[in-house]
C-alpha cells in the first residue's frame, strides 16, 4: 500500500490531514484508540495497515483481514455528540461507503445497522467505538474494512463457512482494483459527510442515510437470537434503533439484529 499516493489523491478539510500507516497491526480500530489515549491526535486522523492479525467485527466478532489485499482503516473523529447518538457516525461511513461503491459502478446496498452488501453479498462492515471522558464523548474510532482484492479461493479458504455471502471488488468487476484509489476516494467521501455533519447535525446524516438505505416503507425482518422482528419499517431514530410496524399495528423497536428486506 503506498500511502504517498493516497494523500496525492486526497482534497479534504478535515479527515485524512494526518494518515498513519502500517505493515501489521492487532486492529486498526484498538490500534488508534490507544494511540489517541497517549498523544492527542486531531479530529480526522487516520489509520491504515496492510493486514490485521485480529480485526474486530461488533460483539467480538473477528474481520478476516489477509495481508495486501483490503482495505482495513480507522478514523478518529471528535465530534459534539451525546455517547446514545454514535450510531450516527456508522451511517455516516456507510453513506461515503456507497457512494464509493456506487463511483465504481457496482450497485451496493446499505444493510441497517452497519454493513454494505452488493448482490446480497457482504463487502464491507462498520464498527464504530467511542471514549468517553465523564459521560462526555471524548472520540470515536470508525473502523472500515472493505474487500478489495480477495479473489473466491481466498475467501473460501479463509471463511468456508459464510464464503457464499461475502464478496469484493475485484470479484464483481472482475479486475484488480488499485487499492490507494479506493482508500482516498473513501476519506475524500467521509470528510464530505463529516462537514455536512458539522454544519448541518445528527439530522441531516440521518436523513441522507435513510434516503440511500431505502427500506423506509417496506415489509423487513430482523432476526436477533430467537426474536424475530417482522413489519413495516417506519423509522430509523437518532440512536440507531428501527422502528417496525407490526401487523396488529404495534410499533416495534429494534436495536440490533440481521436485517433483510
Ligand atoms: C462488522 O462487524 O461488519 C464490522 C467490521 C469492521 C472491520 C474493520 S477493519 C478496520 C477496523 N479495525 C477493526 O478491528 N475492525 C474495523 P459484524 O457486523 O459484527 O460482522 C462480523 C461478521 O462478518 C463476522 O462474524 C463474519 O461473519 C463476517 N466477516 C468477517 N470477516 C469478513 C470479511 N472480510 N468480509 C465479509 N464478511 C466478513
Amino acid at each position: 500500500m503506498n500511502i504517498v499516493e493516497i494523500k496525492n489523491k486526497i482534497d479534504t478539510q478535515i479527515v485524512g490531514k494526518k494518515i498513519l500507516f502500517f505493515e501489521e497491526v492487532h486492529s486498526t480500530n484498538k490500534y488508534l484508540y490507544q494511540l489517541a489515549l497517549d498523544r492527542n491526535l486531531d479530529d480526522g486522523t487516520v489509520l491504515i495497515s496492510d493486514s490485521q492479525t485480529a480485526g474486530k467485527g461488533r460483539l467480538e466478532r473477528s474481520w478476516v483481514s489477509p495481508k495486501g489485499k483490503n482495505l482495513y482503516i480507522s478514523i478518529l473523529l471528535r465530534p459534539n455528540i451525546s455517547p446514545k447518538t454514535v450510531s450516527i457516525f456508522t451511517f455516516l461511513a456507510s453513506c461515503a461507503l456507497k457512494e464509493t461503491f456506487d463511483g465504481y459502478g457496482v450497485g451496493s446496498k446499505i444493510k441497517w445497522p452497519n454493513d454494505i452488501l452488493v448482490q446480497s453479498k457482504k463487502i464491507s462492515g462498520v464498527l464504530t467505538e467511542l471514549k468517553l471522558n465523564k459521560n462526555i464523548v471524548d472520540y470515536l474510532i470508525v473502523g472500515i474494512g472493505v474487500n478489495i482484492n480477495m479473489d473466491s479461493d481466498l475467501i473460501l479458504n479463509l471463511m468456508p463457512d459464510i464464503s457464499y455471502k461475502v464478496t469484493s471488488l475485484s470479484i464483481e468487476l472482475d479486475r484488480a482494483v488499485e487499492r490507494e484509489e479506493f482508500a482516498a476516494e473513501l476519506i475524500n467521501n467521509i470528510d464530505k459527510y463529516y462537514i455536512r455533519f458539522i454544519k448541518s447535525g445528527i439530522s441531516k446524516i440521518l436523513s441522507d442515510w435513510t434516503k440511500l438505505w431505502g427500506a423506509i416503507g417496506s415489509m423487513v425482518e430482523v432476526v436477533d437470537g430467537n426474536n424475530i422482528y417482522k413489519g413495516i419499517a417506519e423509522k430509523v431514530d437518532e440512536n440507531g434503533f428501527l422502528y417496525i410496524r407490526k401487523d396488529d399495528g404495534r410499533l416495534e423497536k429494534v436495536i440490533t439484529g440481521d436485517f433483510s428486506f
